[in-house]
This record gives structure tokens, C-alpha cells and sequence, in this order.
């Protein structure tokens, strides 16, 4: 039990069939039995239709409730679910009875904060509530369900297990030396600690992807006016979204949509041409576009096939020359094949595709080099073993790591066991910090401070 009651509305605010109130705390069973007067004693983790009323007695609504006695619960303490009808007016009403009985409004992720303060979920698995939360592609959403299953706790635990029965031998030989006790052996510890460091080494192999992963890609198409770099942003999207049309100049502000590609997001931005231009607003559009490139992942400069490659085309590509940039030479359907437009292009032929954002040829490629060039072969292991570390996550396993190889290094030595066990409690204390053992209460604010309300 962590106290006090609390209570949240989790799913979206608006109007919608259903809404689900949640409240969790010693007095969350006994609130919802004082609003729903005449209601025979509840059956936990059963379904129960019942009127709730406030002070008055006034009706509120007509609900489905389910309570859970701690500790089988999310969060492990007494809690209850409410699912009314999806009004704002009436979750508002529930809600303010549930407070004025003495509930208070929870904080964002505060249910999984309960949960993992109760163990019901480690560290680990709760930033995978998270991660499964926002989810928008299949890759994410089956990332995020396997670590909330353990996936990677379960690997971590394994090396904890293995490093604790060691300390427990070395630590041992320095309590009891001048007995006849069972103590390490060095070869074997150098086994270990190597095959650890191995597994810790591969594991953080899929640390860029994860953040990748969770983070998304920013990608900006720039380039000359009229290249087409809105009718490119519009058929990547799928959807009508940016003005098109014949006249330079046409896009002033950054627009920003998301796409996803290969199970990852990408954020997408437009931007307004570049050119030369007395236009005070078009300026201001072409200065923000340039500071959205100089931000972004990867660049997508978009020149028209007819056009060709101009003076000014070139001295702007050379702008980005240090950026992860892909060529698009637009129109293709103009001068099919993209004539020597695409052969010509100073980013090489790698870096350049011929397409037509009007007829869509070339896209499906676009998308397999933007995949690519974002990506470098870094998701091998996120899509192999769906193991995708944060960067938490891999801060604290690198520590865990570079604590081994010096163990290893000490073995090298023939260091005393007080070094050894040294380096083994540091790399102990690394993989307790991944699933919080040893997270310090900062840490967990800030984790939990991303949640949303109600979760
Ligand atoms: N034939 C052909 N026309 C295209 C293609 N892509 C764009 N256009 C035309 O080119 C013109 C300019 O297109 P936009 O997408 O507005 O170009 P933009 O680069 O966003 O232009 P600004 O925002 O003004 O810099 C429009 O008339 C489009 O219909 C294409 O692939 N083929
Ligand atoms: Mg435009």
C-alpha cells in the first residue's frame, strides 16, 4: 500500500461509448460501495452492473464496475474500475464524487508507479507499459508485449543469478580464508564474466534501433521551388495534405506529418522552396525549413527531372553535403527514367532515385533507401530477437560491462577477491539499476513523468 487513494480517468477525454474510471488505494473498494448503495457484496475481479449516485443521493450513471483486492491487482493494492458512459459530464461527475470522498486526481503513470513500487512489474516492464502505449507499428507494439513479458528481464535476471553465486564464492574466500571452505575458481569466474560481457555486448547491439525505435526519424525534403516537393510529402503520406500548385513558392510553413516504414516512425517535414527572394514571408519559411534540414536525420532534396541540375540547385545541395541526404530527382514521368538527371547527381547514384510523386513509380524504392540510410543494418537485432534497449537501459548495461572486462582484467592480475568482488557488486548494482532494483527515486520520476494520466 502506498497510502493514499487515487483515481483517473484512463481512457481519452472526449465523448466516446464507454469510458473507464479508474481509482486504486486502501479506500478505493470502499468508495465505490458507498456510491452504489444496495449493491450485494462484489465478487473481485468480477463484472458487476450497478447505478452509481453522488451527494444527494443524485444518479450519475449507470456503470459496470470490477473490483480487485490487493494483491491481486495491477498496481497490487485494493482498486476499481468504473466503465460509464463515455460522456465528460458524467466521468466529470464520478470523478469529483470519488475525490470528494476522499480520493485525490493521480499523476501521470502513478497506477504503474504503484505497480512496480508493489513488484508487480519491474523497471524494465513498466517502461514497456509505455513504449506499448505509444505504439503505432506492429514492430513496436510486438517490442514493447515481449519486454512487458519479461523478455529482457528475464536475460538480465539470468546474469544477476550467475554474478551473485560467483560474488557469494569470492566474497566467501575473503570471509573465511583460513578455512576449508568452497571458494572461486579464477578460470572459471573468467568464463563467466566473458560469456556476460558477450551476451551484455550483444544485447546493446539493438541500442541506436531502440531509441530508433521509440524515438522515430526525422526526415525533411528541401530543395528549389516547384520541384515537387509537396506533391513527394503528399504521396509519401498517402494523403492530401500540403498545397500543390504550379505557382514558386507556394509552401511558407513546416509541415510535419508521421509515416511509418519498416515498423519504424518517421517524422516528415515540408518545407518552403529555396530561392532567392525579396518576399519577407517566403524568407522567414525558407529560414525555417533550413533550420528543420539542419535538425533532421536525413534530408530528402528534391530537384525537378525538367530542370535539371541549376547553379543554384547544386550550391544548396552543397549546403547539406555533410548531412545524411538522399537525392530525389521528381517528375520522372516528364523525362522517364529520369534521363541523365539521375546519373549526374553529385550524391552519386546510390544516394539518388528518379520519381514521380504524381504517378508514384519510384516510390516504393524511395522508401527502401530512406529505410536503409536511417537505419544502417542497426535493426537486425530489434527484428531478429525483439530485444530493443533504451537508453537507460544501455547506460546502465554498458556499466554493467566495462565492470566485467575489468574483472576479467583483474583475473588477469591475480588480483586479490577484494578487487574481484568489487567489480562483481558494481556490475551487480548496473543490471539492478536496468530492472530498478538499485534506481535511484530521480530516475523514477522522470520515467514515470512521461506516462499519461490514468496509467
Ligand atoms: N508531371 C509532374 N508534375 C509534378 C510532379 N510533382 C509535382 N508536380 C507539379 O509541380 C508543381 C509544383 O508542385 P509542388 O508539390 O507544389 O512543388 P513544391 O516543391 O512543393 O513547390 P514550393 O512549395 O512552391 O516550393 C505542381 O504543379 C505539381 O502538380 C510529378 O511527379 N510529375
Ligand atoms: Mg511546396
Amino acid at each position: 500500500m502506498h497510502g493514499d487513494t487515487i483515481v483517473a480517468l484512463s481512457t481519452p477525454p472526449g465523448s466516446s461509448g464507454i469510458a473507464v474510471i479508474r481509482i486504486s488505494g486502501p479506500e478505493a473498494i470502499g468508495i465505490l460501495e458507498a456510491m452504489a448503495p444496495g449493491a450485494r457484496e462484489w465478487e473481485p475481479r468480477t463484472l458487476h452492473n450497478c447505478p452509481l449516485y453522488g451527494h444527494g443521493p443524485q444518479l450519475l450513471d449507470d456503470v459496470v464496475t470490477a473490483v480487485f483486492h490487493g494483491p491481486h491487482s495491477y498496481t497490487g493494492e485494493d482498486s476499481a474500475e468504473i466503465s460509464c458512459h463515455g460522456s465528460m459530464q458524467v466521468v466529470s461527475a464520478i470523478i469529483e464524487e470519488i475525490v470528494r470522498r476522499g480520493a485525490r486526481l493521480a499523476g501521470p503513470g502513478e497506477f504503474t508507479r504503484r505497480a512496480f513500487l508493489s513488484g508487480k512489474l519491474d523497471l524494465v516492464q513498466a517502461e514497456a507499459v509505455a513504449d506499448l502505449i505509444a505504439s503505432e507499428t506492429k514492430l513496436q507494439t510486438e517490442v514493447a508485449l515481449l519486454h512487458l513479458k519479461g523478455l529482457l528481464s528475464g536475460k538480465i535476471g539470468m546474469i544477476e543469478k550467475g554474478l551473485r553465486s560467483k560474488l557469494a564464492l569470492v566474497e566467501a574466500s575473503i570471509d573465511f580464508s583460513e578455512e576449508d571452505i568452497e571458494t572461486y575458481d579464477p578460470g572459471e569466474l573468467e568464463t563467466v564474466a566473458s560469456t556476460y560481457t558477450a551476451l551484455i555486448a550483444h544485447l546493446l547491439q539493438s541500442e541506436v534501433a531502440g531509441s530508433k525505435l521509440r524515438r522515430g526519424i526525422r526526415i525533411t525534403i528541401t530543395g528549389p521551388r516547384n520541384a515537387g516537393k509537396s506533391s513527394l510529402y503528399n504521396a509519401l503520406l498517402g494523403e492530401e495534405r500540403a498545397i500543390v500548385s504550379p505557382v514558386p513558392g507556394t509552401t511558407r510553413d513546416v509541415l510535419r506529418e508521421r509515416i511509418h516504414i519498416g515498423g519504424l516512425t518517421y517524422h516528415l517535414e515540408d518545407t518552403a522552396g529555396l530561392a532567392e527572394t525579396g518576399c519577407e514571408i517566403e524568407s522567414e519559411g525558407i529560414r525555417k525549413g533550413r533550420e528543420a534540414a539542419g535538425a533532421a536525420d536525413l534530408v530528402l532534396f528534391v530537384v525537378d527531372a525538367v530542370e535539371g541540375w541549376q547553379e543554384e540547385a547544386l550550391e544548396e545541395l552543397e549546403v547539406h553535403a555533410g548531412s545524411n541526404r538522399i537525392v530525389v530527382v521528381n517528375k520522372a514521368d516528364l523525362v522517364p527514367g529520369g534521363g541523365d538527371t539521375t546519373s549526374l547527381s553529385p550524391a552519386g547514384e546510390e544516394r539518388t532515385v528518379a520519381v514521380s510523386a504524381m504517378t508514384g513509380e519510384g516510390l516504393a524504392l524511395l522508401r527502401d533507401k530512406i529505410f536503409d540510410f536511417t537505419t544502417n543494418g542497426e535493426l537486425s537485432v530489434v527484428q531478429g530477437e525483439l530485444i530493443a534497449l533504451n537508453i537507460r537501459q544501455g547506460i546502465a548495461l554498458r556499466r554493467a560491462m566495462e565492470a566485467l572486462e575489468r574483472l576479467v582484467a583483474e583475473l588477469g592480475k591475480n588480483s586479490p577477491a577484494e578487487i574481484l568482488s568489487l567489480e562483481l557488486r558494481e556490475a551487480l548494482d548496473a543490471c539492478g539499476e536496468v530492472t530498478g532494483k538499485s534506481a535511484a527515486e530521480n530516475i523514477l520520476d522522470e520515467i514515470f513523468s512521461k506516462f499519461c494520466i490514468g496509467k
